[in-house]
């Protein structure tokens, strides 16, 4: 009777163990289920949106499942301008920032936004990723950066022809960053504002034009309304996807590894899309609209060019007093731009 309740009662105590440790061990070995959101400005069919699907679509598979990603494209969880403070303030877990709209805020990364003529998407976006990583400047300190990429070089696209420097004086054209001193130097009138507030500006004429990538003439389909394009080839926008700081902290070290491995390789990826889907945008809105694309003089081009190296200056002046030596930045910003212009040479 005795040795039975003995042995019976060490059966229970190594039952209640191995359940114990049971629950424990495996349930600890697979990651736990997390929910992202991630909040974006522009509508869901450009391209920031769409490197935020891909990115979403990675994530869930190369966690088997463990995390998912709530997109929220269009503005509809934060805005251009409420993005940085939103993600800071956990609105969101994760949000997409256009640099271009915080003025001062990016001393170090905004370089990429200067008039240093980058050829593609690709190259631009490997450049700010790897300045990003070499300097983890302290302008994104309580942040945790996912990934950069950058819009391709920027182009005008108007209502009415604007084939030269002349035809531009005093015309409205939106666009923000660097790119409003370009427009200010190519002689027309700067309207500062987000990408997402550039249709209903157009639509009501307040702008008679834009500033920015070649795209966006069939994502926004502002090909029907821009239906003159001048070559000019100025700065590219660049953008950081940002994740709040605990929330990163919150996630398990296997996730994160998924995270950060993945942060060059969506930076490739998105500038490749840009590269690709630019082409198709041209030749959807020409058969569709019809546009005229021009191309400016060689001499106005120089003096375009020769004009934008106060913004440099200027660059320089906000940069050092931000605490950068402001050559050195710019110096890794032109070698990673060459570097990368010979293993992505323009299509
Ligand atoms: C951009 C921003 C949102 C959606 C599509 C876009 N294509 C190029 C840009 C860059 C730009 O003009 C901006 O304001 O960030």
């Amino acid at each position: 009777m005795k040795k039975t309740l003995v042995a019976v009662t060490l059966a229970i105590l190594a039952l209640g163990l191995a359940a114990c440790s049971g629950a424990d061990k495996p349930a600890e070995q697979k990651t736990e289920a997390v929910t992202l959101s991630y909040a974006n400005f522009p509508p869901k069919i450009t391209f920031p949106c769409v490197q935020m699907e891909r990115w979403a679509k990675e994530v869930n598979a190369r966690t088997d499942g463990a995390v998912t990603v709530n997109t929220f494209p269009g503005s509809t969880l934060l805005g251009a301008k409420n993005m940085l403070r939103g993600v800071q303030e956990g609105q969101a877990d994760i949000g997409c920032l256009s640099l271009a709209y915080y003025p001062g805020v990016f001393p170090c990364t905004i370089a990429t936004n200067l008039p240093v003529g980058f050829s593609s998407a690709t190259v631009a976006s490997l450049t700010l990723w790897d300045l990003f990583q070499k300097y983890k400047p302290a302008e994104f300190k309580n942040l945790k950066v996912l990934t950069m990429f950058t819009s391709a070089p920027s182009n005008v696209m108007s209502k009415e022809p604007l084939k030269s420097l002349d035809d531009m004086r005093g015309v409205e054209l939106r666009g923000s960053g660097s790119l409003l001193r370009m427009i200010e130097i190519m002689g027309a009138q700067p309207v500062g504002m987000p990408m997402s507030q550039t249709p209903e500006a157009l639509q009501k004429g307040v702008v008679k034009g834009l500033v920015s990538s070649l795209e966006v003439l069939k994502d926004f389909n502002f090909a029907e309304i821009c239906r003159h394009e001048t070559i000019t080839n100025l700065p590219v926008y660049p953008f950081a996807v940002v994740m709040n700081l605990d929330k990163w902290n919150s996630l398990p070290e296997s996730t994160q590894k998924v995270l950060e491995d993945l942060g060059r390789e969506q930076a490739l990826w998105t500038g490749q899309y840009m590269d690709k889907h630019i082409h198709e945008a041209i030749e959807w809105s020409k058969e569709k609209y019809g546009i005229n694309i021009y191309e400016l003089t060689e001499a106005e081009q120089a003096k375009i060019r020769s004009k934008g190296q106060g913004i440099i200056a200027d660059w320089k002046t906000e940069a050092a007093k931000a605490g950068y030596d402001a050559n050195t930045v710019l110096g890794d910003v032109m070698k990673l731009k060459a570097k990368y212009e010979a293993e992505y040479p323009a299509q």
